[in-house]
C-alpha cells in the first residue's frame, strides 16, 4: 500500500485564539526550550513565540504538501544560489492572521512582541536583487496557490556583516545559525550522494547513443533542510529546501590513530566546505572550483529529490514536463541541463532525442543581468576535471546546436563561434547562459527593457535561431511584507480609505489615486511617513551618531554599491549642493538627508572606495556649521532586509540613477515607490514600467536613454571635455581630487578621480548636469506639500501592478503551465 491509499492521521490544529496562543507559548517556553517565565530571556520567548506560529504553519504545511500527490498537480521547483529571506516571524504571523492575538498573548505575558522580533536574525543568504526576489517569489507562490519548492543551498554564513571603521567597509563573518535556526526540519531521509570527478566509462547503447557511465571520484552527502514558507491566509504552505554537505565519512578513525588528525578529517573539512559561505560576488563571477561545486552539488541534489518524488507519484520520467516546471533563477544552476540528460540518458536509459524533449520541456530560465563580467562561465579544463559527464553532454548538446544553425540559418564562422556553448576566444570557457538558453522551453528577462536588450545583444544569435524562446516578466515584490508587515501604519489608512478588500486585491489599491488631492487624507498620508521618519532618524542616531530632522527630504540610495548603479553620481550632486549651500547661504535651500545604504564586494576596490568617499563627505559636510543642518550626509552600515524594512517606508525620494541599460530591473525602485517615494532616475530597469504606470507627473526621469548610451560609448565618450565645460562639476571633481574630504591623505581618491576623467565607463559625467537640473526640480516639488503628497500617494496608488503576485501568475500561465488561485 502507498502512502496514496493511506488515510494520513492528522494531530489535531493548533488554536489560534490570544488566550490559546498565550496557553501555547507558557508551554513551549517549559517543554520546548526548558526555560521557567521566570527567568526566561527575550530570545527564548522569540523561541517560544517562532515555535507556537510554526505549529500553526505546520498544520497547513502537510496539507499543501500532500495536496498534488492526490491531485496529480504540477509542481513547481524554484532553483537558486541565493534566497535572502530576512526573518521570519512577522512573515508567517501576518499571514497567518496572528500578529494581533499573539501580540495581546505576548502583552499578557508581559512581553513585547517587536523587542522580541528584533531578535530573530536576518537569515541573508543572498548578495542582493536576485537574492530577494527569490524570497518575494516564494512568498507569492504559496500566496498564489501553487504547489512550489524553493532549492537552495543552507550556506553557514550569509552575505558577511558590515562594519564601517574610519569610513571603510569592514567584513566581518555572519553568523545566522549560532544559535540555531527554529524555523528549519532536518530531513535525514532526504539525503543524496553528490558525486565530483573520475571518470567515464561507456557501457552499451541507448538508443541510437552510447550510454556512458560516469564513476565520481569523490562522494559528499546532501542533507535537506526544509523551511515552511506561509502564503497570505495561510492558505497554501510551500517548502524551501535548502542542502547542507556533509561528509560520507566524517572521519578516517586508523588516520586520527596514527596521529594523524589533519587527515583524519580531510573529507570532512573537504565537504563542509562546499556550504559553508555564500560567495559575495553580485557581479562578477567568483572564477574558484569551489562555486562550481556548490553550483553542482545543490543542482544535483535537487534534482534527484524532485525525481525521486515524481517518480513515487507517476513511476515514469516520461512525463515530467506535465508535472515538474524548473525554473533556474539566473545561470548560477544551469548545470542543471546537463545533469538531467545524464540522468535520462545515463541512468534512465532515454534516448537523447527524448531526452532532450523531456529536459527543455521542464526547464526554463531567467536571466538577470547583462554585464559581461557576470555572465558566468567555467573552463573547459575545470568542467572536464570536476564533471567529466557533464561535459560530453555540453559538447554533444553544442554538436547538435551549432548543426542545427547551420541548417536553418546558414551559419558562417564568426555566427557559429558565436553561438557555441564554448567560448574559445577566453581560454576555452563554458557559457553557461548559453547553455541555459538551448536547455529551456522559455528564457525571460525581469522588465521590458531588459528583455530587449537581451534580445540584441548577449542572445542575439541564440534569438534569432529560436525567436519564440525569449518572453519579459517584469519582476515584482511581496507587496505583503513590503507595504503590510513593513508599513502597517500605511496599509491601516488604505484599509480605512478603500475598505479592507484591498488586503485581498491589491489592484484595489487604484482606488486611493482618487484621494491623492484630498487635503484630509494627504495630512493623515504625510503624518504616518513622518512618523516612520521619526522611526528611521531614531536608528540613524544610535548606529551612526548623527541627529537628522525628520522634516527634511529624507533622500535614499539603497542598494548594492556598484559603479553601475552609480552611487557616485549621487554623491558628486551632493557636494556640489554643498560647495552652493556654502556660497549662497542667502538661498532658501530644501533641507535634506541623504541616506546611503550597501554592501561592496569585499573584492571590489572600487565600490569599497565609494563607501569610503561617501562616508568622507559625510564627516565633512556633516561637521561644516555653515551648512547649518541645511544638508547631512549619512551612510547605515550593514544594509540587510531588516534594514531595508525599517528604511523604505520612511523614503521620500527613492534613487533609482543606475547608467541606463545595466540595471536589469531594480526591485528596490518598486518597493520605494509603493511605500510613497517620489523616484529620481534613469529610463533604466523596471523604471520605465514605473514612470508608465505612476504617470510620468509622479516621477522625475532624466538623463541619457539605453540607446543614447549605448551610441554615446561607440562616438567615444570624452569625460574630460564634459569636465571642461562644466564649472560646478569641475569644482566638485577638484575637491576630491585636492582632498578637502580626505585632509589626512590627500591621495585617497586619486585613482576614482582619474578613471572619472579618463574612462568613465558608466557616464557619470555624462548624465551629471541633467542629474543636477532633476534634483533642483525634485526640490520645487517638495516645496510645495500639497502637491508633494499628491504624487506620493499617485505612487502608492498605482504600484499594484509591481506585486509579485503578478509577476508569478505570468510564469504560472506562461512558462509554467500551471494554473493559479
Ligand atoms: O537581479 C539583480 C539585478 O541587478 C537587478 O536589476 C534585478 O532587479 C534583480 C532581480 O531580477 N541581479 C542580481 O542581484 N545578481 C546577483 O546578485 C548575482 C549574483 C551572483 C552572480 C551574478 C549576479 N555571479
Ligand atoms: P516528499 O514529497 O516525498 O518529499 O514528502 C514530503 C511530504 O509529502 C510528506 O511528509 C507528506 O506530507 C507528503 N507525501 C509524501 N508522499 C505522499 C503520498 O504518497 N501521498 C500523500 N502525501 C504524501
Amino acid at each position: 500500500m502507498t502512502m496514496n491509499e493511506m488515510n494520513a492521521i492528522d494531530p489535531q490544529p493548533r488554536r489560534v485564539d490570544a488566550e490559546s496562543l498565550k496557553a501555547a507559548i507558557v508551554d513551549k517556553l517549559a517543554y520546548a526550550v526548558g526555560k521557567d517565565s521566570i527567568v526566561a530571556e527575550p530570545h527564548d520567548w522569540l523561541a517560544a513565540t517562532i515555535l507556537v506560529v510554526r505549529d500553526r504553519a505546520i498544520d497547513r504545511w502537510m496539507e499543501s504538501t500532500r495536496g498534488p500527490y492526490r491531485t496529480g498537480a504540477k509542481r513547481v521547483y524554484y532553483l537558486s544560489v541565493e534566497f535572502l529571506i530576512g526573518r521570519l516571524l512577522r512573515d508567517a504571523m501576518s499571514n497567518l492572521g496572528l500578529v494581533e492575538p499573539i501580540a495581546e498573548a505576548l502583552n499578557s505575558l508581559g512581553v513585547d512582541l517587536d523587542a522580541i522580533e528584533a531578535l530573530e536574525p536576518d537569515a541573508a543568504l543572498g548578495n542582493g536583487g536576485l537574492g530577494r526576489l527569490a524570497a518575494c517569489f516564494m512568498e507569492s507562490m504559496a500566496s498564489v496557490g501553487i504547489p512550489a519548492y524553493g532549492y537552495g543551498i543552507r550556506y553557514v554564513h550569509g552575505l558577511f556583516h558590515q562594519e564601517i571603521k574610519d569610513g571603510n567597509q569592514i567584513e566581518l563573518p555572519e553568523d545566522w545559525l549560532s544559535d540555531g535556526n527554529l524555523w528549519e526540519f532536518e530531513r535525514r531521509e532526504a539525503a543524496y550522494d553528490i558525486g565530483f570527478g573520475g571518470t567515464v566509462e561507456s557501457d552499451g547503447m541507448a538508443g541510437d547513443t552510447v550510454r556512458q557511465r560516469w564513476q565520481p571520484q569523490e562522494k559528499v552527502l546532501a542533507i535537506a533542510y526544509d523551511t515552511p514558507i506561509v502564503g497570505w491566509r495561510g492558505a497554501r504552505v510551500n517548502t524551501l529546501r535548502l542542502w547542507s554537505a556533509r561528509a560520507v565519512n566524517q572521519i578516517h578513525l586508523d588516520d586520527f590513530n596514527r596521529g594523524d588528525h589533519v587527515a583524519a578529517l580531510a573529507d570532512l573539512t573537504r565537504a563542509d566546505t562546499i556550504t559553508r559561505v555564500l560567495y559575495p560576488a553580485d557581479s562578477t563571477v567568483a572564477g574558484q572550483e569551489l562555486r562550481l561545486r556548490q553550483e553542482y552539488f545543490f543542482v544535483s541534489a535537487s534534482l534527484q529529490d524532485l525525481l525521486r518524488r515524481h517518480l513515487k507519484q507517476f513511476g515514469t520520467v516520461e512525463n515530467l514536463p506535465d508535472k515538474v516546471a524548473i525554473q533556474l533563477n539566473d545561470t548560477h544552476p544551469s548545470v542543471a541541463v546537463a545533469e538531467l540528460m545524464r540522468v535520462l540518458v545515463d541512468l534512465h536509459d532515454i534516448p537523447w532525442e527524448k531526452a532532450w524533449a523531456i529536459t527543455r520541456g521542464t526547464i526554463s530560465y531567467t536571466n538577470h543581468t547583462l554585464l559581461p563580467e557576470a555572465l558566468e562561465s567555467w573552463p573547459v579544463g575545470l568542467m572536464e576535471r570536476l564533471l567529466p559527464r557533464h561535459m560530453q553532454i555540453i559538447y554533444e548538446i553544442n554538436a547538435r546546436l551549432l548543426q542545427s544553425a547551420r541548417k536553418s540559418l546558414d551559419a558562417d564562422a564568426d555566427l557559429l563561434a558565436s553561438l557555441s556553448l564554448i567560448d574559445e576566444h577566453h581560454g576555452r570557457r563554458v557559457r553557461m547562459g548559453q547553455l541555459a538558453f538551448v536547455g529551456s522551453h522559455k528564457v525571460n528577462g525581469v522588465s521590458a527593457l531588459h528583455t530587449e536588450l537581451m534580445k540584441e545583444t548577449v542572445f542575439r544569435d541564440l534569438h534569432r535561431l529560436y525567436p519564440e524562446r525569449i518572453e519579459n516578466k517584469t519582476n515584482g515584490i511581496a507587496l505583503r511584507r513590503w507595504l503590510m508587515q513593513a508599513n502597517p501604519g500605511l496599509i491601516d489608512l488604505l484599509v480605512e480609505a478603500i475598505g479592507p478588500a484591498v488586503l485581498d486585491d491589491v489592484d484595489r489599491l487604484v482606488e486611493a489615486g482618487a484621494l491623492a488631492e484630498d487635503a484630509a487624507f494627504q495630512e493623515r498620508f504625510a503624518a504616518i511617513k513622518r512618523a516612520n521618519k521619526m522611526q528611521l532618524a531614531e536608528v540613524i542616531r544610535s548606529t551612526v551618531g548623527v541627529s537628522v530632522d525628520p522634516d527634511a527630504m529624507f533622500d535614499v540610495q539603497i542598494k548594492r554599491i556598484h559603479e553601475y548603479k552609480r552611487q557616485l553620481l549621487n554623491i558628486l550632486e551632493t557636494i556640489a549642493v554643498y560647495n552652493q549651500i556654502r556660497m549662497h547661504p542667502e538661498r532658501d535651500w530644501a533641507p535634506r538627508v541623504k541616506i546611503f545604504a550597501g554592501k561592496a564586494a569585499a573584492s571590489y576596490w572600487t565600490a569599497k572606495q565609494i563607501i569610503r568617499l561617501i562616508n568622507d563627505v559625510a564627516r565633512v559636510i556633516n561637521n561644516d556649521p555653515a551648512v547649518r543642518g541645511l544638508l547631512k550626509v549619512v551612510f547605515l552600515p550593514n544594509y540587510n532586509v531588516s534594514l531595508a524594512e525599517t528604511i523604505v517606508p520612511a523614503a521620500d525620494l527613492s534613487e533609482q540613477i543606475s547608467t541606463a541599460g545595466m540595471e536589469a530591473s531594480g526591485t528596490g525602485n518598486m518597493k520605494l515607490a509603493l511605500n510613497g517615494a517620489i523616484t529620481i532616475g534613469t529610463l533604466d530597469g523596471a523604471n520605465v514600467e514605473i514612470s508608465e504606470r505612476v504617470g510620468p507627473d509622479n516621477i522625475v526621469i532624466f538623463g541619457l536613454t539605453a540607446d543614447e548610451v549605448a551610441a554615446q560609448r561607440r562616438a567615444g565618450h570624452n569625460p574630460r571635455a564634459i569636465i571642461g565645460a562644466d564649472d560646478r562639476l569641475r569644482t566638485v571633481i577638484e575637491a576630491i581630487a585636492d582632498g578637502v574630504f580626505s585632509p589626512d591623505d590627500r591621495n585617497r581618491y586619486r585613482d576614482l578621480v582619474d578613471n572619472l576623467m579618463t574612462t568613465d565607463g558608466f557616464l557619470v559625467t555624462a548624465d551629471f548636469d541633467a542629474y543636477c537640473r532633476a534634483q533642483r526640480e525634485v526640490d520645487a516639488i517638495w516645496r510645495e506639500p500639497a502637491s508633494w503628497q499628491a504624487k506620493a500617494i499617485r505612487n502608492t496608488a498605482n504600484m499594484a501592478w509591481f506585486s509579485a503576485d503578478r509577476t508569478i501568475r505570468q510564469y504560472a500561465r506562461d512558462i509554467w503551465d500551471v494554473p493559479v488561485g
